[in-house]
């Protein structure tokens, strides 16, 4: 309980003009009462040793605009004290903690002028340091135990502009080798969020994630409002430190619906879409100064401080040129004048534009960027979209990409000379709504990237690459003072050397042969080169890294509800708790046949579903041919064609059925008998939100075709009903080799999707709507929600393997030390238990593991460091785990369960 203790005066203002000059003016209306008033000044000097200097204090009051003209009561007889009552009287001391001069009230005053305030409180755990946060107070004096632990002044804010964060006021050019950021050349990791893909509450924390992962640069497309509020997105990241490529196109592709184009484009008559059309061109001019001049307004340029170092018109434009022959020379032409002309101060980029004009950069996009040249030798070599993964579309099995086969492709490109990297994606998010782009691109925009579709780190993805960027990040003083020394070492062996100096290097070894390891001699040195791999050397010695060895932490399952023991899930009521709502559009025997260009289209004789036709991703065009028999007299029929992304309408989207205001209309009926298997109905129910703040996964797999709502808003199409081809799969895909999206696929003849992601801020206590608008037929009554409270991971080191990349420093054998086992839980976890625990050489893999014939069983000790804490590391070496079997090469194996921490841990403001 804070107390309080009032002075019986208020003072009438407090203003300080600046810090260096420390004179200031009050000119304030003040009204006296009747008969006696008193003024009261109290003038404080902030300053001890300028006061000799310039002086301090009142040098005139007067009172201005009484009837008998000024009243200058400067030299009149004040009475004066130097000093605060309180301190006379000693509230600053413990001694007079419990004086009756204290109050505790039942309210505690707040924003109240000359007030005195106290509280005990008992020392925070541990021996550091404390901080005292005083952000909500105004300005005055704080004591602890009757130390004076200085002034405080929370009120006075610094000026709005003139800042520069990350050390940049920058400037940003390039040259052949690299982006130059004031002056020096910068090797920079980028990843690419699209933020709309999510909600702006879990930003921050991708940000954070993408962050510990080695990025350095976010690159993100446009968008305005809530989800799409690009500013505050923008300066999320700039508060993480972080910069950003700012991809403005508008043309973005993106698998976003239209391309990004919003859909009254496309009704403006006469209009030609990237193409020299005048009416484009306008459109287009129009949206890059708003999008420049909103960054400019908001000081986001790193030229004005803020954080964004490049920018991008148009995209991939270079793909499809050729088809608009001349026009699409010009128009290239054009674009490059128009963004050069937007005065952003830093470079503009197109990418997959070979012709882009100086002094746009062209960049690569692809899965290997590793023979890329720019078109310019004063261009660096810079890769805007090396995919991650691969979007999902329905009726198709999942793609993954194996990240030794990733890590290859991104050391590959840092070997050959370039400077600047972007993953497509490092989270792709959910494409919530019918943000979704065609043909058939799905709702999860997973894109197996780093960081999964519900925001979880995906291992040992995500660790892996961090590992590579670190080791990337310890050669890059070499990397941009040379151009590489390339020196083949065999077949598909090949070195490229860095120097700084004639005996000072960094190196990138290569076995680029897709099948055959080898033993490369470099420097008088045998390397062992696993196939397909670059092995990085900081030194030209130590290899700290090998793309094909995965020694960081894996999790069992791909994705966060893989592992049914540590889901739960909750049904959504029994059938009779769910409404629904019925709305739709003599004998002869006919061939019904009809030809659609894509997407999809379902067809109705006298209100009943006879047919139903759809494409895929790769031929969105179908056609329908289906027998059907009229009845004897009138007869209805109805196409609803269906173009994915486009909405011209459903009755029941413009009744507003998915809308909260309408949950407990008479539209709905709530019946003794749930249809299901029906086509074109809306359903309803209520649930309690589940318990917890992860986020929430819906299971659809009992449903057809639709689109789900969740308190009004939608979480994006679905289509369980669609399967992938039953063959083309396969679970442990051979990285090595050239990758392609259909070399490594997984459940096949299975939907693509089934789970939905519900973001946790769409559901609040109490009752929560969820609607579904279902296209084919499905059944609701088994429809669930899964929420995750738990997670196994696992991670298997052996002796041989290189030490943790961050324990390298320079002139210090790096071999010589230990490697550890690392694990870590997901911020807010804990590790609550170790399941396997194996010292010698354990067998299987992660959920897998067994003992091998040489076994310490590691338990205890493992146990001992790792159990309650967040994250903890064992050193992998006989000396600290025993040792059960001299002369034989050991690992250290471990799985543990991770769980939600119960006490949430602080979060540093
Ligand atoms: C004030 O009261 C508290 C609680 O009764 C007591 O622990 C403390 O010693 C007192 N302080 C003084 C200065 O009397
Ligand atoms: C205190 O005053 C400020 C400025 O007048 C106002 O914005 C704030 O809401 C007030 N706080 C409280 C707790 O009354
Ligand atoms: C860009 O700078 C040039 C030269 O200083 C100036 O003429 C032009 O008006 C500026 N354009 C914009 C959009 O600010
Ligand atoms: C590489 O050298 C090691 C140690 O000499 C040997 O065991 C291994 O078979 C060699 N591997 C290849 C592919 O030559
Ligand atoms: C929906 O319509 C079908 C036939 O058109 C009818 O049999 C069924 O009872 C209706 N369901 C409800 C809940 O009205
Ligand atoms: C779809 O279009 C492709 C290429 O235009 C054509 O080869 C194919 O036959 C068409 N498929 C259907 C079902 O119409
Ligand atoms: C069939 O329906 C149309 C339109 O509703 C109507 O004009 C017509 O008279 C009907 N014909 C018969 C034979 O019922
Ligand atoms: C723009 C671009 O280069 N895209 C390529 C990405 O990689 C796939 C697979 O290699 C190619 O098909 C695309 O053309």
């Amino acid at each position: 309980m804070l107390e309080y203790w009032i002075v019986y005066y208020g003072v009438t203002g407090v203003v300080g003009e600046s810090c260096r000059y420390g004179n200031f003016l009050i000119n304030e209306e003040i009204s006296f009462d009747e008969g006696n008033n008193t003024l009261d000044v109290l003038s404080m000097n902030n300053y001890g040793l300028w006061f000799g200097v310039a002086g301090a204090g009142l040098y005139a009051v007067a009172m201005i605009g009484l009837k008998n003209g000024m009243n200058d009561l400067s030299s009149e007889e004040w009475t004066y004290r130097v000093g605060v009552e309180g301190e006379y009287l000693g509230l600053d001391k413990p001694s007079l903690a419990n004086s009756s001069l204290w109050t505790q009230g039942s309210i505690l005053p707040v924003n109240k002028s000359l007030i005195w305030y106290k509280i005990s409180f008992f020392v925070p755990e541990g021996k550091g340091p404390i901080a005292l946060n005083l952000a909500s107070m105004g300005k005055g004096q704080p004591w602890v135990n009757g130390e004076s632990i200085g002034r405080y002044w929370s009120a006075y804010r610094s000026p709005s502009t003139g800042c520069t964060e990350n050390g940049l006021s920058a400037t940003v050019t390039y040259d052949h080798r690299a982006l130059v950021i004031d002056g020096k050349r910068r090797v920079l990791q980028s990843g690419s969020i699209h933020y709309p893909r999510t909600t702006p509450e879990v930003w921050p924390e991708l940000i954070r994630k993408s962050k510990e992962g080695g990025l350095d640069v976010i690159e993100n497309y446009y968008h305005f409002e809530g989800r799409f509020d690009l500013v505050r997105f923008v300066k999320t990241v700039q508060e993480a430190g972080l910069l950003v490529h700012l991809r403005i196109g508008p043309y973005t592709c993106a698998g976003w619906n239209y391309g990004g184009f919003p859909i009254w484009l496309h009704f403006i008559p006469g209009i030609q879409f990237r193409t020299t059309n005048d009416l484009f061109k306008n459109e287009m001019s129009r949206f890059l100064s708003k999008i420049v001049d909103l960054m400019k307004e908001e000081n986001l340029f790193a030229s004005q401080g803020g954080p964004i170092i490049l920018a991008q018109v148009e995209n991939e434009y270079g793909n499809v040129e050729g088809a608009y022959g001349v026009g699409g020379e010009l128009y290239v032409k054009w674009a490059a004048e128009t963004a050069v002309s937007l005065n952003t101060s830093v470079p503009w980029l197109m990418c997959s534009q070979g012709d882009a004009p100086d002094p746009i950069i062209n960049t690569c996009n692809g899965f290997y960027c590793d023979g890329f040249k720019p078109n310019s030798p004063s261009k660096p070599a810079m890769w805007t979209e090396n995919y991650s993964g691969w979007f999902l579309a329905f009726g198709y099995a999942i793609p993954y990409h194996p990240v030794e086969d990733l890590a290859f492709a991104v050391a590959r490109f840092f070997e050959i000379g370039g400077t600047f990297q972007n993953y497509y994606m490092y989270f792709g998010g959910t494409n919530f709504g019918r943000t979704a782009g065609g043909p058939l691109v799905a709702t999860s925009y997973d894109y197996d990237a780093p960081l999964d579709e519900y925001g979880f780190i995906r291992q040992p993805k995500w660790g892996h690459l961090r590992d590579l960027h670190m080791a990337i990040k310890l050669c890059e003083e070499y990397l941009v003072s040379s151009e590489p020394t390339q020196q083949k070492l065999g077949l598909n062996l090949e070195a490229h050397i860095y120097y700084e100096s004639s005996n000072e290097c960094a190196a990138f070894l290569a076995n680029y042969d897709n099948s055959a390891d080898a033993n490369a001699t470099f420097n008088g040195v045998s390397y062992f080169l696993p196939a397909w791999s670059v092995s990085i050397l900081p030194d030209c010695k130590n290899v700290v890294f090998n793309t094909a060895k995965v020694v960081s932490q894996r999790n069992i399952g791909d994705h966060p509800f893989d592992q049914k023991e540590n889901v739960n899930e909750l049904s959504l009521g029994g059938p009779l708790e769910w409404s629904c709502i019925n709305v739709s559009g003599e004998e002869k025997q006919v061939l019904l046949n009809i030809e659609s260009l894509g997407h999809a289209a379902l067809v109705f004789l006298n209100k009943k579903l006879v047919a139903f036709g759809y494409g895929n991703h790769d031929y969105a065009n179908f056609s329908i041919n289906e027998e059907i028999s009229f009845d004897v007299g009138n007869n209805t029929l109805d196409v609803l064609s269906m173009m994915i992304g486009v909405q011209v309408g459903v009755e029941g989207e413009y009744l507003g059925l998915d809308k909260p205001s309408l949950a407990n209309s008479s539209l709905w009926t709530q019946g003794s008998i749930l249809p299901v298997n029906k086509s074109l109905i809306w359903y309803k129910i209520s649930f309690f939100a589940p318990e917890g703040k992860g986020p929430i996964a819906l299971n659809l797999a009992s449903m057809g075709k639709g689109q789900a709502w969740i308190n009004g808003e939608s979480i994006g199409r679905y289509w369980s009903a669609y399967r992938s081809p039953s063959t083309g799969c396969t679970e442990n895909c051979d990285y090595r080799g050239n990758y392609d999206p259909f070399k490594c696929q997984k459940k096949c003849g299975q939907p693509a999707q089934t789970l939905y992601h519900i973001p946790r801020t769409w559901i609040h206590p109490g009752e929560n709507l969820l609607v579904l608008h279902e296209e084919l037929g499905g059944d609701p009554s088994l429809v669930s929600l899964l929420t995750r409270d738990g997670q196994d991971i696992c991670s298997f080191v052996s002796e041989a393997d290189p030490p943790p990349v961050d324990s390298w420093k320079p002139n210090v054998e790096f071999e010589s030390q230990i490697p550890q086992v690392r694990l870590a839980c997901e911020r807010g976890w804990h590790i609550s238990s170790i399941n396997f625990a194996s010292y010698g050489t354990p067998e299987g893999s992660c959920g897998t593991y067994s003992p091998g014939t040489c076994h310490i069983d590691a338990l205890s000790i493992v146990e001992k460091v790792c159990i309650g804490q967040e994250e903890c590391s064992i050193p992998v070496s006989s000396a600290n785990l025993g040792d059960a079997c001299p002369g034989v090469s050991k690992s250290l194996a471990i799985e543990s369960h991770c769980l939600l921490s119960e006490i949430p841990i602080p979060v540093p403001e």
